[in-house]
């Protein structure tokens, strides 16, 4: 496994002083080349197995692709119930092996042009990437994913904050336990996030593992974050332990994806195997939510999701477009 890099020297220079309240002085890249040093990794290093590769089928064509994601998901109300509670679902065919396989296809070019080939043991991730490509425009924009967020949310309409690819290469060690109410600089906790992995991804590969529960965020409340070390993850981890948490780290098969709410905590374990472990990641709000009065190092480059808006504002650039209505 790669050895991570002194935390330190991850943080922008800008930021190594003062507390959390500050803007992040780095790129998205830059933010999570620090914040994968933040995650434990105990583990010694360990054979690569061999990994999934890309679904084995024909990739969809453009219009197969944009047509699945406008069409609606039959969303079963134990869902809508199970993610009320646990702050969490996985919703299985929510993408087609043929579309999974597109895309996949698209986000290997997109992060080779902006990675190279050079990447192995790093958390590679581009992000806003539906300005500039179409079909990741039709993911973001989807009335499928996005209808799917505002039902499991129960808001009559969500906005995107916006779109990830996140690449954790072979050998990237763990992502740190979080949960994303402290990333979105948002008066609000409707907000959730799509993770809709771009192969299957068996437990060697690291799959997002949830905490289980609205209210686990309570029980972690006390404790204090570590901007250079490993404390805040080892902590939660602890815990979660301590308390019986339930935590639940399953593989994910092609086409299921995932939904976690902003109040949901979540880590993912090393990936141990030869191939990258891929994932879309798209956020969506509660339309009408206002940015918090004091956004923190945490929420990264949030000014670039919300161009010209400032603490205290209406949540609403027109890089926040209104997706998918009420499906309820
Ligand atoms: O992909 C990962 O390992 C972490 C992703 C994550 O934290 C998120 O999408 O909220
Ligand atoms: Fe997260």
């Amino acid at each position: 496994m790669a050895v991570n890099p002194d935390v330190n020297e991850r943080l922008p220079a800008q930021n190594r002083e003062g507390g959390l309240e500050q803007d992040w002085a780095g790129d998205d890249q830059d933010w999570w080349d620090w914040y994968v040093t933040l995650a434990v990794n105990e583990q010694a290093p360990t054979e690569l197995v061999e990994g999934p590769g890309l679904p084995e089928v024909e990739a969809a064509s453009d219009e197969q692709l944009v047509r699945e994601l406008a069409e609606p998901y039959d969303l079963p109300d134990a869902a809508v119930a199970s993610f009320a509670r646990d702050a969490f679902v996985r919703l299985p065919g929510v993408l087609s092996p043929a579309v999974v396989r597109r895309l996949a296809e698209r986000l290997e070019e997109l992060l080779r042009a902006e990675h190279g080939d050079d990447v192995a043991g790093r958390f590679t991730a581009l992000e806003q990437m539906w300005l500039h490509d179409d079909l990741m425009r039709a993911v973001a924009l989807s009335p499928r994913v996005g209808g799917l967020a505002a039902s499991l949310l129960g808001e009559p309409g969500v906005r995107l904050y916006h779109d990830n690819a996140l690449s954790k290469e072979p050998g990237c060690g763990r992502t740190p336990w979080h949960h994303d109410g402290e990333h979105f600089p948002l008066q609000t906790v409707q907000a959730v996030t799509a993770w809709m992995p771009m192969s299957a991804i068996p437990g060697r590969m690291g799959p997002l593992s949830f905490a289980r529960g609205r209210d686990v965020r309570e029980q972690v409340a006390d404790l204090a974050f570590d901007k250079v070390g490993t404390s805040y993850d080892a902590a939660v981890a602890e815990r979660f332990a301590e308390r019986g948490v339930a935590v639940e780290s399953q593989p994910f098969a092609v086409g299921d994806v995932s939904f976690h709410s902003a109040l949901c905590f979540h880590t993912a374990g090393p990936n141990l195997t030869t191939q990258p472990r891929r994932a879309l990641a798209t956020t969506y709000f509660a339309d009408g939510a206002r940015v918090v009065e004091s956004p923190t190092l945490i929420s990264g480059t949030w000014r670039e999701f919300l161009p010209g808006v400032e603490p205290g504002g209406l949540a609403a650039s027109e890089l926040n477009p209104v997706v998918g209505g009420h499906a309820g």
